[in-house]
């Protein structure tokens, strides 16, 4: 028997292609709720480190998409880290999955109610990793939330920013 998530969460791709809205180029890839089935998609996917540049990979809970549209996002921000590019792709590619699991085994004690998902964006000058939350009015949650994530990355001394999303 396979091992239930506590949430479904949805693999989206974003592609850069000028031509279309930034809304037409997400893709829905797939959407898990065992961990058997996080393993296979995950598996399945390029590495990070192999995403050519305007490319961003998002894990969101089931239902939420990852664009600041979604009325789930509405209230929210993200937690934001810059990855500068000379950091290796076993780096990159650790940070990403480390995120993942972090989500997908609910490491964030009450607080994962108030997460969305995380977006990995891959760009000329410098990739960056971001957790989208739900609601920026709670600094408490924000800071709880800041703190975990730090700990899962490994990073207890780099600097995550906080950004309020347009609307
Ligand atoms: P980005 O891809 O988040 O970062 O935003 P980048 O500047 O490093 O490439 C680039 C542009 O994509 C934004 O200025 C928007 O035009 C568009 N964009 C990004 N996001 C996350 C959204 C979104 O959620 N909704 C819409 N409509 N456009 C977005």
């Amino acid at each position: 028997s396979k091992y239930p998530l506590e949430f479904s969460w949805s693999f989206w791709f974003y592609k850069a292609n000028r031509h279309n809205n930034w809304t037409d180029n997400l893709i829905l890839l797939a959407t898990v709720d065992y961990v058997e089935d996080f393993w296979s998609v995950y598996n399945h996917l390029k590495p990070v480190e192999y995403l050519s540049d305007g490319c961003d990979y998002a894990v969101f809970k089931k239902g939420i998409k990852p664009m600041w549209e979604d009325e789930q996002n509405q209230n929210g921000g993200r937690w934001l880290l810059n990855i500068e590019k000379r950091a290796s792709s076993n780096f990159l590619n650790g940070l990403w999955l480390n995120v993942l699991l972090s989500l997908i085994g609910s490491h964030y004690d009450d607080e994962i109610q108030y997460i969305n998902g995380c977006v990995l964006n891959v760009r000329f000058k410098s990739n960056k990793l971001a957790l989208w939350t739900n609601s920026y009015e709670n600094k408490q949650v924000q800071n709880k939330i800041v703190k975990q994530i730090k700990k899962e990355i490994n990073l207890n001394d780099s600097i995550l920013l906080f950004e309020i999303h347009k609307t």
